[in-house]
C-alpha cells in the first residue's frame, strides 16, 4: 500500500498528544493558515495566467509600492482566518492598523500578525516568495487594540512561513522544534517531509545584499571582508554568498543547510532615521523563533531579537540570524566595535 505520509493536521494532533496539551483550537487555527497558504500557492503558481502580476499603483503603510498580489494575498489570508472564531485580531504588514474581527464572527483567544507576500519584488520574475506568520495569545476578553500586538517574540506560541517556490512548503514551530511540510497538490495536503529541522552551528555561507557594502558599519564590513578573504584570510576557508531577495527564500535555505542572514543597520538607514529595514512583528520575530527553535541564533548585533519589546506595529529592526557560530562572531564584532 502506498502511504500518503503525515498530514499537517495529524502532526499537530500528535505533537499535542506528545506534549500532553489539548490542541483542538490550535489545530483548527493552523488548518486555516494552511488553507490560506494553499490558495496563495495556487495564485502564485498560475502567475500571469491568473492576471495577478504587476503593480497595483498604490503604496502600503511603509511607503513601499504594492504589487497586485500583495493586496490579493492580504485579502485571501484575512478571509481565510477571520471566520473561525479563534482569532481576536489580525495585524498585517500591508495594513496601517490592526484588523478587528468583524462582529458577525465570534472572537477567539489568539492574535495573528503576518506578512502576506514577502519578497514581492520577486513576483514578476517568477522568483521565490512567501507568507510569514506569527501567533500570540490574547488573554483579555475585550476586543484587542494595536497595543495588544506589541509583545516580545518570546511570547509567540507559533510561528512559520509558507514558501512559494519550485515546491510550496509550510515550515512551522509551536515551540517544540521546527518541522517542514511540502504541499502535495494531487491531494491538496501539506505532508510532513522535514520532521526535525536543525541549523548547523558551522557554516561557510552568508546572505547579505552586497550592493549596500559602502553603507555597512564596521562590524559587518569586517565580517564580510574576512569571509571574502577566503583561505588566505583570518577565517582560513572560502565562503559562498547567496541572496534571494526574499527573506523566506534565504531563511528556508539556512534552515535546510545552514548559513547566516544579514539585513543589518547601516549608515544609509541611520541617515534616514530608520531602525532597520525588516519588520519586527511580521519578519524578524517569526523567523527568529524558527531559527532559535532549529538551534540557531537571531540577533540585531546588540540584542536578542525575541527579547525586543515592540513599540509600534510596523517597527523595523536590524537582523542577523542563522548558524550560531557566525551570529556569535558578529555579536563579538559589534561588542569590539563599541568598546
Ligand atoms: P519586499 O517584500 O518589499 O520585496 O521586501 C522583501 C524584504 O522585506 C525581505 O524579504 C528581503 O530579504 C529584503 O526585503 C530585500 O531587501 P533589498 O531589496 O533591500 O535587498
Amino acid at each position: 500500500m502506498s502511504e500518503l505520509g503525515t498530514t499537517l493536521t495529524q502532526y499537530i494532533i500528535e505533537q499535542g498528544r506528545a506534549q500532553n496539551e489539548s490542541r483542538g483550537a490550535f489545530t483548527a487555527l493552523l488548518n486555516d493558515v494552511a488553507t490560506a497558504c494553499k490558495r496563495l500557492s495556487n495564485l502564485v503558481r498560475l502567475g500571469e495566467l491568473a492576471g495577478v502580476l504587476g503593480a497595483a499603483g498604490q503604496e502600503n503603510v511603509q511607503g513601499e509600492d504594492q504589487k497586485k498580489l500583495d493586496i490579493i494575498a492580504n485579502e485571501v489570508f484575512i478571509d481565510a482566518m477571520q471566520r473561525s472564531g479563534l482569532l481576536a485580531g489580525i495585524a498585517s504588514e500591508e495594513m496601517d492598523e490592526h484588523y478587528p474581527i468583524p462582529n458577525r464572527f465570534p472572537r477567539g483567544d489568539y492574535l495573528l500578525a503576518f506578512d502576506p507576500l514577502d519578497g514581492s519584488s520577486n513576483i514578476d520574475v517568477n522568483g521565490a516568495t512567501g507568507t510569514i506568520f506569527s501567533i500570540t495569545r490574547h488573554v483579555d476578553s475585550s476586543a484587542p487594540g494595536d497595543s495588544d500586538f506589541l509583545k516580545a517574540g518570546t511570547e509567540q506560541v507559533c510561528a512559520g512561513y509558507c514558501l512559494y517556490s519550485s515546491a510550496s512548503m509550510l515550515v512551522l514551530t509551536t515551540g517544540h522544534g521546527v518541522a517542514g511540510f511540502t504541499l502535495d497538490n494531487s491531494v491538496g495536503e501539506f505532508i510532513l517531509t522535514h520532521p526535525d529541522i536543525n541549523v548547523p552551528r558551522e557554516t561557510s555561507e552568508y546572505a547579505i545584499n552586497a550592493s549596500y557594502a559602502r553603507h555597512w558599519l564596521a562590524p559587518e564590513k569586517r565580517y564580510i571582508e574576512e569571509c571574502n578573504a577566503g583561505t588566505e584570510g583570518p577565517r582560513e576557508r572560502n565562503f559562498n554568498m547567496r541572496w534571494a531577495g526574499s527573506m523566506v527564500g534565504d531563511i528556508h535555505r539556512i534552515l535546510c543547510r545552514g548559513g547566516v542572514f544579514l539585513y543589518p543597520m547601516d549608515a544609509k538607514l541611520q541617515a534616514a532615521g530608520k531602525q532597520g529595514k525588516l519588520r519586527l512583528l511580521y519578519e524578524a520575530n517569526p523567523m527568529g523563533m524558527l531559527i532559535e527553535q532549529a538551534g540557531g541564533l537571531a540577533h540585531t548585533g546588540t540584542e536578542r531579537i525575541l527579547e525586543i519589546q515592540p513599540d509600534s506595529l510596523h517597527q523595523r529592526v536590524p537582523v542577523i540570524m542563522g548558524s550560531a557560530d557566525e551570529v556569535e562572531r558578529l555579536i563579538r564584532y559589534h561588542e569590539e566595535a563599541s568598546a
